[in-house]
């Protein structure tokens, strides 16, 4: 008995000598990522062009859980000097944003530039910059200019054009001050989402060959930018251009060696169809989903396989196409060779690959259907693309958790436990070698969830989007975040207890968590 309190005593002992040493290096990036639709509101301010969202979400209210949209959202575009105090309170070293094609580029190509567009980028930028935070710019988080879309959008192969001009002016205007560029979020659920099934603006539904099309003319599109920025701006401006890619863990149920194959086959789906082509060493699409494709195509009668190949000038152009992996990371999953197969339509990317998924009901749920806490799924993930391809620099340019507007509320807990648990998986990959430069929390403020609209939360801050200024109030997970960042420690213990943060202007944010009791306010925020 006393022996095995002794040993008890020592491995908690032990264990938490482990929390403490286990330091983020002083160079490491941490911050948190919005996308422009999702927060910003002003969808027709001055100029501004319709987006595809903007078109879905007025003409098909139903496609939105809530029949809600992103017109004004959390407001930023009257909001961002808020937004800004609220990094700078999170101590963030880096922020990742959007920009709206359609707010700088009313008409989706480069003859018209809108001054107010402009204007508003520079205003935020230049907010950031006098704080010492570091802007990391997506050019684009899924609001493509309706125009664009009228013309094919992604299924135009000359869409790279468009896309370079664009990516031009944004460098042109904004370069001087942000040195990190993301070319495109999530390729999966641009070309799979909107164009190869029915989930996400344009709602194309193109289920044979919509995904495979998208996927190569994004991927010309975005070496292009790429090169575009090597060439005519890193020279002077110095900074660096990626692309970030959803990378949820894929691991086989069992280990046998078919279910480790329908792994595989799964990830290739997933995200190996826009990775591969940049990052491995020979280019082009994975081989084993392309033969798959391919002899699927020819007994379904097709006359060519349902994804188009690269000439080789084109597979040059696009490999190595990125200084750096940018990893939106989430949940994982298993996957099954023989169990747990849905049916899907025939033929679409998920029958091309054929496997069964299974998420243990063990796994800690949130309020998104698709999100779990999966053990350890980060440092798999990280891990396995160290490995892959050839130890790449790489960000995690999202991840976070949902929770319902009425659970958890301030009181996150749900939220702090998965970043504890996801930052622990980074200290483990960077313990393990991977060169992760950087980690940005989804998301920084509650904001428009596409099609749940407001019923999945994932901020740091709350928003309340009843109210007219969108005032904004942290959670409980603000502060642990504030405090690892502060520390470079993830303290599993630390509990916060006063939960007030102060800005600069006389106003602040009073938080209803305090001394570890709940009220519901009063409240005194006011902005602008
Ligand atoms: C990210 O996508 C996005 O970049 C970001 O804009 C978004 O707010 C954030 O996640 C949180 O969702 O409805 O069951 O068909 C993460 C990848 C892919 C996750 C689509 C949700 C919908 C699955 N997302 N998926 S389902």
């Amino acid at each position: 008995m006393k022996l095995l309190i002794i040993i008890g005593l020592a491995a908690v002992w032990c264990d938490a000598a482990q929390w403490q040493d286990r330091r983020f290096p002083d160079d490491f990036r941490f911050g948190a990522a919005t996308a422009a639709y999702q927060i910003e509101g002003g969808w027709n301010a001055d100029d501004k062009g319709e987006s595809i969202w903007d078109r879905l979400t007025h003409t098909n209210p139903d496609f939105i859980a809530d029949r809600s949209n992103g017109d004004v959202a959390a407001d930023t575009y009257s909001n961002y000097r808020t937004d800004v105090q609220m990094m700078r309170e999170l101590g963030l070293d880096a922020y990742r944003f959007s920009i709206a094609w359609s707010r700088i580029l009313p008409n989706g190509i480069s003859s018209k530039v809108s001054d107010a567009g402009i204007a508003f980028y520079n205003n935020y930028i230049n907010e950031m910059v006098k704080y010492n935070i570091t802007p990391m710019v997506t050019l684009y988080h899924w609001d493509l200019p309706q125009k664009l879309q009228d013309l094919g959008g992604f299924m135009n192969p000359n869409f790279h054009e468009w896309f370079e001009d664009y990516a031009r002016v944004a460098y042109e205007n904004f370069g001087d001050r942000v040195k990190h560029w993301i070319t495109f979020n999530e390729p999966r659920e641009i070309c799979y989402e909107g164009y190869g099934s029915d989930t996400k603006a344009p709602v194309i539904n193109a289920t044979d060959i919509g995904t495979y099309y998208c996927a190569k003319n994004l991927l010309i599109a975005h070496a292009k930018a790429y090169h575009a920025y090597v060439k005519d701006f890193k020279p002077k401006q110095g900074g660096v251009c990626g692309i970030t890619i959803s990378v949820n863990w894929v691991g086989p149920l069992t280990d046998s060696e078919d279910d480790r194959l329908a792994a595989e086959i799964k990830r290739q789906a997933e995200w190996g169809l826009y990775a591969e082509p940049i990052f491995s060493e020979y280019g082009g699409f994975p081989a084993e989903l392309c033969n798959i494709v391919a002899w699927k195509s020819a007994e379904q009668g097709y006359r060519r396989s349902r994804m188009p190949e690269f000439t080789d000038e084109e597979r040059t152009l696009v490999r190595g196409s990125s200084d750096f992996f940018g990893v939106n990371h989430y949940s994982g999953t298993l996957v099954s060779a023989t169990h747990y197969k849905e049916t899907h339509p025939v033929p679409s990317l998920l029958d091309d690959a054929g496997v069964g998924v299974y998420n243990p009901p063990e796994w800690p749920q949130s309020a998104s259907s698709w999100l779990r806490l999966s053990p350890n799924s980060l440092y798999y993930a990280l891990t396995h693309l160290d490995t892959k391809y050839n130890k790449p620099i790489i960000y995690v340019t999202e991840n976070g958790w949902s929770e319902s507007p009425e659970d958890g509320y301030y009181i996150d807990n749900g939220r702090v436990e998965y970043f504890r648990a996801k930052l622990n998986d980074a200290l483990d990959a960077l313990e393990a070698g991977v060169d992760l430069r950087g980690y940005m929390a989804w998301s920084l403020m509650d904001n428009f969830e596409w099609n749940q609209g407001y019923l999945e939360r994932f901020g740091l801050f709350e928003v309340d989007f009843k109210s007219e200024y969108k005032e904004r109030r942290p959670r409980k997970s603000a502060f642990v975040y504030k405090h690892i960042i502060e520390t470079r420690v993830v303290d599993p213990y630390y509990e916060p207890d006063s939960l007030t943060m102060w800005i600069d202007d006389g106003h602040y944010f009073q938080s209803a968590y305090y001394n570890n009791q709940y009220s519901s306010g009063p409240f005194s925020v006011s902005y602008n």
